[in-house]
């Protein structure tokens, strides 16, 4: 087997590119990397001296590939199986690209900043960072509910890179400031998000990590 991802079990990039994994059913090692344990962390860095998860490596093709859209993007060319992750058309790749980026950088990385602050030790939390990540968040999930009126998945009707962007976002998004009973379509979004098998997969094996995150 020739792919190695290098993860960690709650990382929400990871699973991202797990989806795109499963999705395909496209054989791959995975490698849990422990962050706390210095030989590990060592290692890791050595792959990848920016130290983020997910990483994959290919042995096969002797390349190092790191960040979750060009793994998925990677994967979509080098690895190709019955989910297309961009499309053919240049119109939709765009819309495609366009969708996967507002999800990392408008939910998702709003997303982090809260939990990144409860990772914090008292005397070093920024409520004014807080804040601010939560009403451009809020500003970005009233966007997507609008857009999730009238479509399936992500940019329409076929399951593409950017609902690989949308699940851990929308999930960890719905869990730090809970959105049921506010973005209905987006809720039901999520819901078909996760019924789909590749991210309930993703889910289920994440579950015994849950406990793990911190609360407030
Ligand atoms: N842009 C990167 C973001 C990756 C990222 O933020 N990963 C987090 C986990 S979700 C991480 O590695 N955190 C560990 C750290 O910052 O030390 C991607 O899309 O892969």
């Amino acid at each position: 087997m020739s792919l190695t991802l290098h993860l960690h079990p709650l990382s929400s990039f990871c699973h991202k590119t797990l989806i795109a994994l499963y999705e395909n059913g496209t054989p791959f090692t995975p490698q849990v990397v422990n962050l706390q344990d210095e030989g590990e962390r060592t290692a890791f860095r050595k792959l990848w001296p920016v130290g983020k998860f997910p990483v994959l490596r290919d042995d096969a093709r002797g390349e190092t590939v790191p960040e979750s859209t060009v793994i998925i993007e990677y994967l979509d060319l080098n690895y190709p199986g019955k989910t297309k992750f961009i499309p053919f058309a240049t119109d939709a790749a765009r819309a495609t690209r366009a969708a996967d980026r507002f999800f990392d950088l408008h939910i998702h990385h709003h997303m982090q900043k809260i939990v990144g602050d409860r990772l914090r030790p008292a005397g070093a939390k920024d409520p004014h960072g807080v804040e601010d990540a939560r009403n451009r968040m809020a500003t970005a999930l009233g966007m997507a509910e609008t857009d999730m009126a009238r479509r399936t998945w992500a940019t329409g009707n076929d399951f593409t890179l950017a609902d690989c962007a949308a699940a851990p976002a929308l999930f960890y998004a719905n869990w730090v400031m809970p959105f049921d009973g506010i973005y209905p379509n987006l809720i039901a979004y999520l819901e078909r998000l996760k019924q789909r098998p590749s991210y309930a997969r993703v889910l289920k094996e994440a579950e015994p990590y849950f406990r793990f995150l911190p609360k407030e």
